[in-house]
């Protein structure tokens, strides 16, 4: 599987799109969105504000993505998804999470994208276990490699903890 894990900081990664963990508004927020924000400079909030709302003070639904330039940053372009908050498992929270990894991977393929990384989606702020994550994450980037071409996936964990997991789950995978 052309599948990495890494350990980084997703906004210094030299690759062609990195994958922003956002929220509905795509106005901003903490965790990795916020250190993209900040890496990318004003320009990105206003590409973000630009792009249309699909209800109030919606930019981009739970599962699905949406991409903009990454000004400032190393990245040519940031792909935006908004992950599921976790409740109990049960409450469709694994399709949305599959649904994040396939929607980027699609919008990679159509912009001829070589090299992508993600962030744990929902690992954070939304509560999603990360060992429930990482098997849903990698089934889902397994299946959308196999449309096109396969760009450099990798996995961008902020630290090593959550690398470990990560990586125990793409052994169970192989
Ligand atoms: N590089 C790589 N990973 C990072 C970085 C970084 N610079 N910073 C944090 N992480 P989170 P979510 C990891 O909370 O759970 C925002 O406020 C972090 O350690 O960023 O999808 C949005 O606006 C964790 O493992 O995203 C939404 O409101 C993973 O990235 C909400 O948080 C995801 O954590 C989205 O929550």
């Amino acid at each position: 599987m052309p599948i990495e894990i890494i350990t980084a900081d997703i906004t210094r990664l030299n690759v062609d799109a990195i994958v922003n963990a956002a929220n509905g508004s795509l106005l901003g927020g903490g965790g990795v969105d916020g250190a993209i924000h900040r890496a990318a400079g004003p320009a990105l909030l206003q590409a973000c504000r630009e792009l249309p709302q699909v209800s109030p003070g919606v930019r981009c639904p739970t599962g699905e993505a949406r991409i903009t330039p990454g000004f400032r940053l190393p990245a040519r372009y940031v792909i935006h998804t908004v992950g599921p908050v976790w409740r109990d498992g049960h409450s469709g929270e694994p399709e949305l999470l599959a649904r994040c990894y396939r929607r980027s991977m699609s919008l990679a393929f159509e912009h001829g994208v070589d090299a992508i990384a993600f962030p744990a989606i929902s690992c954070g702020v939304y509560g999603y276990p990360p060992e429930q994550a990482a098997p849903v994450a990698l089934r889902s980037l397994r299946d959308a490699l196999a449309m096109g071409p396969p760009p450099h996936v990798l996995l961008c964990c902020f630290d090593e903890a959550m690398a470990a997991i990560w990586r125990h789950a793409l052994n169970d995978a192989a």
